[in-house]
């Protein structure tokens, strides 16, 4: 059973530390929103249906769009959503938290505040992977330094009130929702030193002119050391939702604590020194790492797998406790109504053919097919934008409730289950098309053109008119959302339960190893060594410099 001695089960959730996850939340999903208008806009510029005013460029969307959404969305739900189960499994939160979320929350809207507006001045026109030797402003890198540094503090609060939960509960084993918070925000801060790296050592250098060329080929590297575990960064917090979340709205129970934690912490070993497969096509990265750190991107599939299982056993558990019998029998009885559980299931339904195009992007000579089409693009739809956003969306109608003490109304719940399937919906058409659009070949990262009216890339078209159906749908999507959470802020006032599993009875006992950090710490720095110091000492040995450039 998992320690129940400090799940503040059906209290009320205290007002400090509501109002810290209530402001991150809210924060996200206003960047949900300006980032879905420079969605829809590019969207249907690249489907040919609009040109924009003079002034405003696609790029220029582009990158909000990315920054907002892919940047600034998750990374303030995640951090808003941690804290909130963090205070409810470990108790209230000690004043050194909440100082530290706090401090961390400021550091980091100052730096989106400042990243926003040199965007919108057409300053920083550079994607969100932010590649040189594109050269924005020096004051957007500097924004992107106080957003890093403010989600540490963010992170180290959440370690101060895990240790200080150990500290007063010597020998007992410590939530999984906090456990799982932890391992989040170690491979935050262990992924973020590399973009950190970048951003001081290379760009703000070289972008206020104190230096005159950068190391393209270092500064991407840095960049997908982190890039990579960003992306797990953003699945880490939907999988807690998966795995503690979902067995209580359920009414089943954990599969097996053991097995959760130690998902967690293949994830967070594997997620790192692998960031190389994002760079298969780049030349001046020799074979045999590329190859190294594709098995190991093999690897950190597994736990995945592991998950999957486990979800199963889940569900198969609980429907076989309801009595329900035959192969599939479970399936009727998980509660298709309750948005809590139907928008994190289209998630997880949606992560089997999002995961399996990650594997196929992987695979060296299938990512020779796809690298830089819009396969790319509809993969990360899928992945980030459906499995891990919809799981956040579904997170939204309890945690809100639940945060402010009020109650999900069943026409909430009834929108809510509207929201998931205009989303499921228009995805489905945005990425789909992407997804064989960019088969075809149509490139990624690029605006509307008919290449001088080349026949193949004629027949992009009808493709790319649909990706803007797809995108319109999104679009009203992300109302919706936006509407039900203005309605759930004004939800009457009662209960919401803050669901936390419970593990299934005679499961196998945990390891006191999963907690020995040093270890586990220990195994991710070995690794990342193996997989990048020699690279990295080549490139800085070989590598050429570039003066910047102003593409846009
Ligand atoms: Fe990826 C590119 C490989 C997962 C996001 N990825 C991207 C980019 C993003 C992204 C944003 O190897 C583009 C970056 C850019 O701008 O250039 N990806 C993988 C692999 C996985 C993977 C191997 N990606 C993700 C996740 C993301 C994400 C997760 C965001 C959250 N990806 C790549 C590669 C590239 C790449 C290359 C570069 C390509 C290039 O050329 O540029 C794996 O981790 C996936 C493992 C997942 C599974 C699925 C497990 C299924 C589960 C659900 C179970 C369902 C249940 C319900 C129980 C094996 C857990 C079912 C119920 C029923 C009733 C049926
Ligand atoms: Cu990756």
């Amino acid at each position: 059973m998992i320690s129940t001695s400090s799940i503040t089960a059906g209290k009320p959730f205290h007002e400090n530390d509501g109002q810290l996850v209530l402001a991150h939340v809210l924060f996200a999903f206003a960047a949900l929103l300006l980032g879905g208008i420079a969605g829809l806009l590019q969207a249907m510029v690249r489907g040919g249906t609009i040109t924009l005013p003079h002034g405003i460029g696609y790029y220029q969307l582009l990158t909000a769009h990315g920054v907002l959404m892919a940047l600034i969305f998750t990374t303030y739900f995640i951090i808003g959503f941690l804290y909130g189960g963090v205070a409810k499994t470990t108790g209230r939160l000690l004043p050194t938290t909440l100082a530290l979320g706090w401090t961390g929350f400021l550091l980091m809207s100052m730096g989106t505040a400042v990243g926003t507006v040199f965007i919108l001045l057409n300053k920083a026109t550079v994607l969100y992977t932010f590649y040189a030797p594109m050269k924005a402003s020096p004051y957007f890198y500097v924004a992107l330094a106080l957003v890093v540094v403010g989600s540490w503090l963010s992170g180290y609060g959440i370690f101060y009130q895990y240790n200080y939960w150990r500290k007063t509960h010597p020998g007992e084993r410590s939530p999984l929702f906090s456990f799982m918070s932890v391992v989040t925000m170690l491979l935050w801060q262990v992924a973020t030193l590399g973009v950190a790296a970048e951003v001081l050592i290379q760009l703000i250098p070289w972008s206020f002119g104190w230096v005159d060329t950068i190391n393209v080929l270092l500064s991407r590297t840095l960049f997908w050391y982190f890039g990579h575990p960003l992306v797990y960064f953003w699945l880490l917090p939907a999988y807690i939702c998966w795995y503690v979340v979902i067995p209580k709205v359920i009414g089943g129970r954990i599969y097996s604590d053991a097995l959760a934690r130690l998902s967690f912490l293949l994830l967070f070993v594997f997620s790192i020194p692998v960031g190389f497969h994002h760079q298969l096509m780049e030349p001046g990265i020799s074979q045999f790492w590329k190859f190294l750190q594709v098995a190991l991107t093999l690897m950190v599939v597994v736990p995945s797998l592991m998950t999957a299982f486990s979800l199963f056993a889940t569900f198969e558990l609980a429907g076989r406790a309801k009595g329900v019998r035959g192969v599939f029998g479970w399936l009727k009885v998980l509660p298709w109504n309750d948005v809590r559980f139907f928008a994190p299931f289209m998630g997880m339904l949606i992560f089997i053919p999002a995961g399996a195009g990650g594997v196929i992007n992987a695979s060296y000579q299938l990512d020779e097919v796809v690298h830089n089409t819009l396969w790319i693009t509809g993969h990360f739809h899928l992945t980030v934008a459906t499995s891990v956003a919809l799981t956040f969306f579904g997170i939204a109608y309890w945690l809100i409730p639940a945060v402010t003490n009020r109650r999900l109304t069943p026409r909430l719940n009834k929108l809510g289950l509207w929201q998931t399937w205009i989303w499921v919906i228009g995805m489905f058409f945005m990425s789909g098309s992407m997804h064989t659009v960019g088969l075809l070949g149509a490139p990624r990262r690029t605006a509307y053109t008919t290449y001088g009216d080349n026949a193949q890339a004629s027949g992009w078209i009808p493709y790319e008119v649909v990706m803007a159906i797809g995108g319109m749908i999104l679009f009203v999507g992300v109302l919706l959302m936006i509407y039900n959470i203005y309605a759930l802020l004004q939800a009457p006032a009662g209960y919401e339960e803050f669901p936390i599993g419970e593990e299934l009875d005679g499961a196998e006992p945990t390891p006191k190893l999963f907690e020995r950090w040093g270890v586990w710490l220990g195994i991710s720095v070995v690794l990342i060594f193996v997989a990048y110091t020699i690279p990295v000492v080549e490139m800085i040995q070989t590598g050429v410099g570039s003066p910047g450039y102003k593409t846009w």
